[in-house]
């Protein structure tokens, strides 16, 4: 029996959706239009008033935004809310540039608590749970999103946060936890951690994860699923929206469904801005339509992804989202050839090795070099030199076919590479500053 939240959310009928987003979406263009100078002054440029706008298919009429537009914005000015109505600020640490601010009132608050309980209870999660969080709490939106989220379903969350792994399992197994929120990375280093404390974790009570914040692939999910002994659910969101739970998997577990009653979803061409049609991958979109003091329009996450609306067995009539393919800037161009670190995760893994890796790019004498460094697993470190050769020739040709560029492998002892307690870097990019 599928656990839903919301159910007449959830389950409602197209028509019925599409009346509340049109109804929503009119309201919104109508407060950035009298409240935020930045929409203002791009509606007049553009010869567009809030009334051309009537229903969600005129969502094309209207203008992007983009991350730029947040940061010279910085840190306030897209707000549409007096600071008398805001009760939280967070925001996203970029790896360069300044950071992105968003701003919540009490709806707001409610909204994304609302996305975070929804994806718990599609993780089967219910008031009778431990949820113990493992996310970052501070200005990252994982910790608090999904905490929030646990208690509006009514469970208990445990506010672990993120780090100290070896008390993490201690917590796991002492306080009961029923499901586990953190980053896929973070579940495997978990995972990692109790099988080298001696702990079994067939005999936890944890049963499910909530897993998010960075692409992981369908390989990762099982090595988690098996090290844990759990079933693995993928969260997606990001902060500039609401943070976790703009979508979220159900059992069905062949995409996320995003909360659109909140969050709705577009996938465009990044050249044409075109918007494709299901099945088609693209740059994801979003206009916050549920959203008071940060209601974006049309704004550009540079996720790609393809959505679906197909019947799903769950019986959510919410579109889905697949997984990500990774982000339009993080894709990697090597002597020409565009790279993203997810397929090497897919090959490492399609391989039987260890999802621990480190991508190091350079520029050697104007050449692009990649290098792939991976860890060799326990199992197979007493091997004799000759085998570890043979690992590194067989990824070396299977990276090769995949990727269509040459790149160098080197296997590393266990243990070498940095584990992350958030969000993983996997690449090293030494090219940034030549
Ligand atoms: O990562 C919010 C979050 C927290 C989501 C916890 C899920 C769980 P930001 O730090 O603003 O917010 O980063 C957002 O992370 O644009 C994606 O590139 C990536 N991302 C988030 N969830 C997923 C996912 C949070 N499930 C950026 N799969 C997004 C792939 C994800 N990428």
């Amino acid at each position: 029996m599928p656990t839903y939240f919301n159910v007449s959310a959830e389950t409602a009928d197209r028509e019925t959706l599409f009346q509340i987003q049109s109804e929503k979406l009119r309201k919104i263009v109508k407060i950035n239009y009298e409240n935020v100078d930045f929409y203002r002054k791009k509606f007049d440029e553009m010869g567009l008033l809030p009334g051309d706008i009537n229903t969600i298919d005129d969502l094309v009429k209207l203008p992007f935004t983009t991350k730029t537009d947040l940061r010279d914005n910085y840190p306030y000015d897209l707000f549409a809310v007096p600071k008398e109505e805001l009760i939280r600020i967070h925001a996203s640490s970029g790896t360069t540039g300044k950071q992105t601010v968003v701003g919540y009132t009490r709806a707001d608050i409610d909204a994304w608590a609302e996305g975070c309980a929804r994806a718990l209870a599609a993780a089967g999660g219910s008031k009778s749970d431990y949820v113990h969080v493992s996310y970052g709490y501070g200005l990252f939106t994982g910790g608090l999103g999904l905490h929030y989220g646990a208690e509006k379903l009514g469970a208990a969350a445990i506010p672990v946060s993120s780090g100290n792994t070896k008390r993490q399992v201690q917590i796991m197994r002492d306080f009961h936890s029923d499901i586990l929120c953190c980053t896929p990375s973070y579940a495997m280093f978990i995972g990692e951690t109790a099988r080298d404390m001696g702990i079994d974790t067939s005999k936890l009570p944890l049963r499910a994860g909530v897993f998010g914040a960075e692409a992981w692939s369908e390989n990762m999910r099982a090595k988690i699923e098996e090290i844990l002994n759990i079933k693995a659910y993928d969260i997606y969101g990001l902060s500039e929206i609401a943070g976790p739970g703009v979508s979220y998997e159900c059992a069905e577990q062949t995409g996320m469904h995003v909360c659109e009653d909140y969050f709705y979803p577009e996938v465009i061409d990044p050249d044409t801005g075109k918007q494709l049609p299901d099945g088609e991958y693209g740059e994801l979109v979003f206009t916050c339509i549920g959203k008071e003091a940060l209601p974006l329009v049309r704004y550009r996450t540079r996720d790609i992804c393809a959505l679906s609306h197909a019947k799903c067995s769950c019986g959510r009539t919410l579109v889905k989202m697949s997984k990500t393919r990774g982000r339009t800037d993080d894709m990697l161009i090597i002597r020409g050839v565009n790279v993203f670190p997810s397929q090497v995760e897919h090959v490492l893994l399609e391989l039987g090795m260890e999802p621990n890796y480190q991508i190091v790019v350079d520029r050697i004498d104007s050449l692009d070099t990649m290098s792939v460094h991976v860890e060799i697993n326990e199992r197979n470190f007493s091997d004799e030199v000759r085998r570890v050769e043979e690992y590194e020739r067989t990824l070396k040709s299977a990276l090769l076919s995949t990727l269509n560029v040459s790149v160098t492998v080197k296997m590393v002892e266990p243990k070498s590479i940095a584990r992350s307690e958030g969000k993983a870097k996997r690449v090293i990019d030494n090219r940034i500053d030549n």
